[in-house]
């Protein structure tokens, strides 16, 4: 792979609207992608592995938890710094910033906001430190887009719970330590257990031959009478609004993050344009290049407006789930027509590993289906505009 000569875009000044906080911040975790990330990913990806040699620099970096009270071991930090090192990492390699996401929105996130104090002293400390490792089981695979749908169940046995079901799709089951898992009581009502790896009857195959986020390990959760303790249940919330809490933390990350993979395809096509020479002067002299590079720049730039303003929203505790949804699906879109625009300028060169155009093209096709579809968070903008559900 080309040596990473990232330069962020910043068209309208945007960085004018950060403190010195939140440039110190993704000035930390943009050296470190450079330094840990940028050499490593081409390799990883190529060879479907998971590089465990990041989980250090990520914690140090402060993304697992970035929003965590530095009480729990997290960094402490706001929603705007927390997007800028989610658009970081993923300006590396989106299935980096997964393992990132799902570490701090969809593990640590509801431990702490559910869970009980000796939960929170239990896990949160080890999670901030990547000494331990989690994971988010909602989907199933019969319920994917309508995960109200689950049929993995927890029956009360009087001094634990007998835990049965399936889990499909799941970001870092493979090594997680402990498994945040959604499930139905007798009752029907969805709840949080936190699941640990050695539990008799849970294991995490792995799936194989994936095209897309090939460097982030992704399994299913097989939960065959599985003795969970009592304490290990998150009793500070229930229904299906307890893990769609967490999912509005998680894509609120991707919004950012999908800027981070954008800005390194726009990045690396406006150089090879500048730098290859066809017709006896560089390609970016073209008007048809010159459209795709400009417009790429305005979305970029728009996609940016966004991110920023709802971070503002969310520092204040005024972001809606649709207002999320919006920016995850708009910026989502944005990056995989920008990845697929940037590869059409590096001609045969952008389906090769020497650049980083292809992968993220690659990984964004997981991107715009995780976390809710595209079609899924369309029709939750759609529902707050009219009043109307398109859903039931
Ligand atoms: P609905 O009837 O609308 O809602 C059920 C209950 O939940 C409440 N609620 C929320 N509460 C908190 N936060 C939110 N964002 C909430 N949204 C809804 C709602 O008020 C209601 O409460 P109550 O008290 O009345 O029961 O639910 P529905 O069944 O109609 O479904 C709505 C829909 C389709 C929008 C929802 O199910 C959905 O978002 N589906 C998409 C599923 C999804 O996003 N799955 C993601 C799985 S995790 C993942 O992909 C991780 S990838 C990680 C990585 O690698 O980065
Ligand atoms: P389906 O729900 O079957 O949807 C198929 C198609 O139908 C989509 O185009 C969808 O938009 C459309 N559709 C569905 N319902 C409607 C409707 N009402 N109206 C119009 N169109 C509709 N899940 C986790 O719980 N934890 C994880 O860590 C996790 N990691 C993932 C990692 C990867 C790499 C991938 C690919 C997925 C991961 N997921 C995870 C699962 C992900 O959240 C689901 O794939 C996603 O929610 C969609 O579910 P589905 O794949 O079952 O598709």
């Amino acid at each position: 792979m080309k040596p990473d000569l990232f330069e962020s875009p910043d068209y309208y000044g945007i960085d004018d609207l950060l403190t010195e906080e939140h440039k110190l911040v993704r000035a930390a975790a943009r050296e470190w992608v450079k330094r840990a990330v940028s050499p490593i990913i081409e390799d990883a990806a190529q060879n479907a592995e998971f590089p465990k040699s990041i989980v250090s620099g990520l914690a140090e970096i402060g993304a697992f938890g970035p929003y965590i009270p530095e009480s729990y071991g997290g960094a402490g930090l706001d929603q705007i710094s927390y997007g800028l090192i989610m658009q970081e990492i993923e300006r590396g390699d989106s299935g980096v910033r997964s393992t990132a996401s799902v570490q701090s929105s969809l593990v640590m996130y509801p431990i702490y906001a559910y869970g009980t104090e000796e939960q929170r002293q239990k896990f949160l400390p080890k999670l901030a430190s990547g000494e331990f490792m989690g994971c988010f089981g909602l989907t199933e695979p019969d319920h994917g887009s309508n995960p109200g749908g689950m049929t993995t169940n927890y029956k009360d046995m009087g001094d634990h719970y007998l835990l049965n079901g399936a889990k499909m799709w799941i970001s870092n089951a493979p090594f997680a330590d402990i498994a945040i898992v959604w499930a139905k009581n007798e009752a029907g009502r969805i709840h949080g257990l936190i699941v640990e790896r050695g539990m008799e009857g849970f294991s995490t195959p792995e799936t194989h031959n994936k095209w897309s986020l090939r460097a982030s390990a992704t399994g299913e959760l097989i939960f065959d009478n599985v003795k969970v303790p009592k304490e290990n249940l998150l009793p500070n919330k229930s229904g299906l609004g307890a893990p769609l809490g967490c999912l509005d933390s998680a894509r609120y990350g991707i919004a950012w993050g999908a800027i981070g993979a954008a800005m390194d395809c726009y990045d690396t096509a406006l150089r090879y344009s500048q730098e290859r020479m066809q017709f006896d002067r560089p390609i970016g002299q073209f008007q048809l290049q010159q459209k795709k590079l400009a417009e790429m720049i305005t979305e970029i730039t728009k996609a940016q407006l966004l991110a920023w303003r709802l971070g503002v929203l969310k520092n204040e505790g005024r972001a809606t789930t649709a207002q999320i949804s919006m920016a995850k699906r708009n910026n989502v879109d944005m990056a995989i027509n920008i990845a697929r625009e940037a590869r059409q300028i590096l001609g045969g060169m952008g389906i090769t590993g020497e650049y980083p155009i292809m992968r993220h093209m690659m990984n964004l096709e997981s991107v715009i289906t995780y976390e809710g579809t595209h079609d899924i968070h369309l029709l939750i903008t759609g529902m707050d505009v009219t009043g109307l559900n398109a859903f039931k």
